[in-house]
């Protein structure tokens, strides 16, 4: 699927805004068929934002089920005889969208974009309606997964991820426009033969009749590098500029279907990186050189949009990345807006890519408090079902992400119980599946430490390790002598597998504006030196070449006993704020005293 763009062949409309909105909770919507006219009882919801911390309405924020959006929109009067799409970026978890009366697409899983050919639905010039029913539903049938239980109270909705089940739709929603005969996808791949790059792609179109497939390749400063004919081949870029971290430069290969006479019938343009990424023995290798990952594992998160993506607050996030000196960042724990993998595409940070697969583990959060009722891996659990709704979502990040430079590893998932043998043989196939539709990137999944070093049983099938650990927090709380020694001691057990080793998550929940002397867990000072701590683990070990501390900054979590206020292992303050620990990040990474 290409993006919808504006091109000398293509158009498109965004239909961000106010759109109208209701809860569902009887089903009644589908079987009364709200889509026929105007939603009865609505209010305004904004788009893109999730909807459930915009009201002041506890039966909003908690709420799961189906909601319905509308809105209206004209189709532009110059599209008369294109191809008509409507195109939504995401809708989470899942959506089934209506033209008028015409059913046009149901899609499942709540970070990927779906779009439906609506030319027949639509006429130019005149106005349509948009209606969109979206659920927020998780069950094990799910990525990521959940289930409903009963309580005093009726229904809720319970799930082991440990952010807030944000939902609504996230992300723009475009009416865009393409000719009949038209580019249907794009892929590149880049090499680099010393000084030289080369850029493979691969092109596919659709009604193209006779057409034939050009491209062009153009520098940052438009000069014409490369050109190429035929749907597939290699472009070779003398004295390449090379992406890099912290040098995002990025070449424009533009694409065109030409008619017999040379005319120009569709036109997209794709930005291209060119770059290598390698694993060699503990080494993780971009363009042959040895990287060292700084930064921290992320979320879309903030107050009142939740999810939805805004470019304000997207730069505000990226100026702090710049400024704290990190290069790279986890996608956890789905995939994020395209805008933001653009962004890092643009500023060379590197990204370990994550799916929506989190919480498929039922071992956390047991101890005192009980276990969670559940097996993971089981016909009633976590099933064959899931590992093809968890392929699909596999699937369709990699076709959405393949073209960005900033993208160099695919993580699978997060957490997952990984010490059983129901574990080994669901997640076997899946990286299967990864290296086929991707042999050029890395595959990984992250590891947690409830299947210490010597007995995950997933690990075998990465080609990096990626481990979460909370030596100091979790365990020996307070205890950073301890911590020290016991963490030390597993990292050196992975150590000997010859991979490269990137801790994914290590932090402390920190209360801003808490102090204490000496230190105590929950204190400013104390993320400081838990953090001293686990740098001078990473530093005595060569195998660890990245280090991305939990999290950027705090973010919404469900209510629960071992939060406060959402979860507070932020570097920065939910609204983008330092803790003393950004600074001491900042003077590590920036390598300033
Ligand atoms: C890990 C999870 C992450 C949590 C973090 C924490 O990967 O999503 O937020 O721990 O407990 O288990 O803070």
């Amino acid at each position: 699927m290409l993006r919808p763009q504006d091109t000398a062949t293509r158009e498109r409309k965004s239909l961000n805004g106010l759109w109208r909105f209701a809860l569902d909770p009887d089903g009644a919507g589908r079987t009364d068929g709200w889509f026929r006219g105007p939603l009865p009882d609505a209010r305004e919801m904004a788009v893109p934002a999730s909807f459930n911390d915009i009201t002041a309405d506890p039966a909003v924020r908690d709420y799961f089920g189906d909601v319905w959006y509308q809105t209206t929109a004209r189709v532009p009067r110059g599209w008369d005889g294109q191809r008509i799409v409507l195109h939504f970026e995401s809708a989470t978890h899942r959506a089934t969208v209506w033209v008028g009366e015409a059913e046009v697409v149901s899609h499942e899983g709540g970070y990927t974009p779906f779009e439906a050919d609506v030319t027949e639905q639509v006429t130019a010039g005149e106005r349509v309606r948009i209606t969109a029913v979206v659920n927020n539903t998780l069950s094990f049938q799910t990525i990521p997964p959940g289930v409903i239980e009963d309580t005093p109270d009726g229904k809720r909705q319970r799930y082991w991820h440990d952010f807030f089940n944000y939902a609504g739709i996230h992300r723009t929603v475009w009416l865009h426009c393409t000719p009949r005969a038209h580019l249907t996808d794009v892929t590149v791949v880049t090499g680099l033969d010393g000084g030289t790059g080369t850029v493979e792609y691969r092109v596919e179109a659709e009604d193209a009749g006779g057409a034939e497939v050009r491209v062009v390749l153009r520098d940052a400063g438009g000069a014409e590098v490369a050109t190429g004919a035929g749907a597939s081949g290699t472009l070779t870029v003398p004295d390449v500029h090379r992406w890099a971290p912290g040098d995002g430069y990025l070449y424009d290969l533009e694409v065109q279907l030409a008619d017999r006479d040379g005319r120009t019938v569709d036109s997209y343009r794709q930005s291209v990186g060119v770059r290598t990424v390698a694993v060699d023995g503990t080494r993780f290798l971009v363009n042959g050189e040895p990287v060292h990952f700084t930064g921290f594992g992320m979320h879309e998160d903030h107050p009142v949009l939740g999810k939805g993506h805004n470019d304000a607050l997207m730069l505000r996030d990226f100026e702090l990345l710049e400024w704290i000196g990190a290069n790279s960042f986890r996608t956890s724990h789905y995939p994020y807006s395209q805008d933001v993998l653009d962004e890092a595409d643009r500023r060379g940070i590197l990204v370990i890519d994550e799916t929506p697969a989190v919480g498929l583990n039922m071992g956390i959060g047991g101890g005192i408090f009980g276990g969670q009722g559940y097996v993971t891996f089981s016909p009633e659990t976590v099933n064959d079902r899931t590992r093809e709704v968890h392929a699909q979502a596999i699937r369709e990040l990699v076709a959405r992400d393949k073209n960005h430079p900033s993208v160099v590893i695919w993580s699978i998932a997060n957490e997952p119980e990984s010490d059983t043998e129901g574990a080994e043989n669901y997640f076997r196939p899946l990286f299967e599946l990864t290296r086929e539709l991707d042999p050029t990137r890395p595959v990984g999944f992250v590891n947690v430490m409830l299947a210490p070093y010597g007995k995950c049983r997933v690990s075998q099938f990465g080609d990096v390790l990626m481990l979460n650990r909370y030596y100091g927090w979790y365990v020996d709380t307070g205890e950073l002598r301890a911590a020290e020694i016991e963490w030390e001691q597993e990292l050196r057990g992975w150590a000997s597998e010859g991979k490269p080793i990137i801790i994914t998550e290590y932090g402390a929940d920190t209360y801003p504006g808490l102090h204490s002397l000496p230190a105590t867990p929950w204190t400013e000072e104390y993320q400081v030196e838990y953090l001293d701590m686990n740098h001078r683990v990473f530093d005595r070990i060569d195998a660890v070449v990245g280090e991305q501390m939990w999290n950027f900054a705090d973010f919404a979590t469900t209510s629960g006993i071992m939060r406060v206020g959402g979860n507070k292992k932020g570097a920065f303050t939910r609204d983008r704020q330092p803790k003393a620990a950004a600074h001491a990040l900042r003077r590590r990474w920036r390598k300033e005293v």
